[in-house]
């Protein structure tokens, strides 16, 4: 209950705040799972690797709040999955 409240202000907070929407979009639980799932489809065990690491830190900086951090994380993870 209490995590579904803090997620509602947090989609609230960022919605107010445009400038940090595009960032925000992809640092969400939601998007974590996605993730998961694509790099769970990976055959390249190194990039594998390389890219679960980066996400594992994207995700410790979203839980900090730490949205730049996220989306820093994130990128490495996304160019180890060769997007
Ligand atoms: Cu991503």
């Amino acid at each position: 209950m209490f995590k579904a409240a803090l997620l509602a202000t947090f989609i609230a907070v960022t919605a107010l705040l445009p400038a940090y929407a595009g960032a925000a979009d992809l640092c969400n639980d939601a998007h974590m799972k996605q993730m998961d799932g694509m790099i769970a489809k990976m055959t390249d065990a190194a990039k594998k690797k390389e890219a679960t690491t980066a996400l594992d830190m994207s995700k410790a900086a979203m839980k900090k709040g730490d949205t730049a951090g996220c989306m820093k994380h994130m990128d490495e993870a996304h160019k180890a999955m060769g997007l």
